[in-house]
């Protein structure tokens, strides 16, 4: 694999991919427009140590893509080669690189453009928050390739549209355009051509600005209570509430706000 220095980060990344960093802020892109930016195992390596070596003054990542399409998916040249036992390490791999992004250390904002299909959709979904392009589409062509989902999408992508909608994409190769993935909650934010870096930016800055305990909170607790019973939730709910309520920063925060130095919860535009 052929690395280089990624932007500042005490990490080798492969060509494929690209790092920079903005303040405290980091910006991963897939830099394999050549190839739609299909995941091979060094770009899905370096996604996993790029997110295991996020130095601690980051606050906040954008994932974005160069070229026409986001990611057309798994390297479908990579697959003819692997047996059962080598099919199973490797999705195995997608899962553990892919965790590192949705229970890491930060929140994460993916920018979306293109294709969002395959491996690449699985990837968006275990971003945080999505900004959709007008060009963006959704599609899951495992079925019609004759394989599955193996980088967490079966789990990731019902919790998002259901599992009906995401029957009907890999039975009949339904694909869902920007406007219906917004309306379905694919994505959060719909965005004009070429406008999904900045907007990803801008929101990136905002999650950064957070208390960290809330970040932390909101990524790693609140998932875990929506899988849990209603007791143990509210449980867990009351247990986060008062952690993150004691800690300095939220003090700091309510006093600003008492003493009218926060800005109000006002309505603001998307
Ligand atoms: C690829 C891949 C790929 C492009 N693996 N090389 N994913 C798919 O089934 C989607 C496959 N890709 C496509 O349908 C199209 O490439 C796109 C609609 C995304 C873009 O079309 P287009 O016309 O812009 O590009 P292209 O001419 O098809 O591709 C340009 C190059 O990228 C070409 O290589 P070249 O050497 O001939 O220039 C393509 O072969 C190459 N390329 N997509 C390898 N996916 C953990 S399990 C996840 C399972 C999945 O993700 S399955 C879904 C796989």
């Amino acid at each position: 694999m052929s690395t280089h220095s990624a932007g500042g980060f005490e990490i080798e990344l492969p060509r494929t991919l690209k790092a920079e960093r903005r303040d405290d802020i980091a910006i991963l892109t897939l830099t394999r427009a050549q190839k739609r930016n299909a995941l091979d195992d060094p770009t899905v390596f370096g996604i996993e140590a790029f997110f295991d070596a996020l130095p601690e003054d980051i606050k906040a990542v954008v994932l974005a893509a160069e070229g026409e399409h986001f990611s057309a998916g798994l390297d479908l040249t990579e697959l003819t080669e692997r047996n059962v036992v080598q099919g199973i390490a490797h999705s195995r791999s997608w899962h553990r690189a892919f965790d590192k992004i949705e229970f890491g250390k930060v929140p994460v904002v993916s920018v979306l453009h293109g294709a969002v299909v395959g491996g690449g959709l699985e990837l968006a979904a275990a971003t945080h928050i999505r900004v959709a392009e007008a060009s963006t589409y959704y599609a899951l062509p495992e079925g019609s390739r004759g394989i599955f989902v193996g980088g967490g999408g079966s789990v990731r992508v019902p919790r998002l549209i259901g599992t009906s909608r995401m029957m009907d994409m890999m039975l009949t190769g339904r694909t869902y355009g920007a406007e219906e993935g917004q309306a379905l909650g694919v994505s959060h934010y719909l965005v004009a051509a070429g406008a999904g870096l900045a907007k990803g930016v801008e929101l990136a800055k905002r999650i950064a600005g957070n208390a960290p305990m809330t970040n932390f909170a909101v990524i790693h607790v609140l998932p875990r209570i929506a899988e849990q019973d209603r007791a143990s939730g509210y449980l867990t709910e009351a247990l986060i509430s008062s952690i993150a309520q004691g800690d300095d920063e939220a003090k700091a925060r309510l006093k600003a706000f008492l003493e009218k130095r926060a800005p109000k919860t006002v309505h603001n535009r998307h």
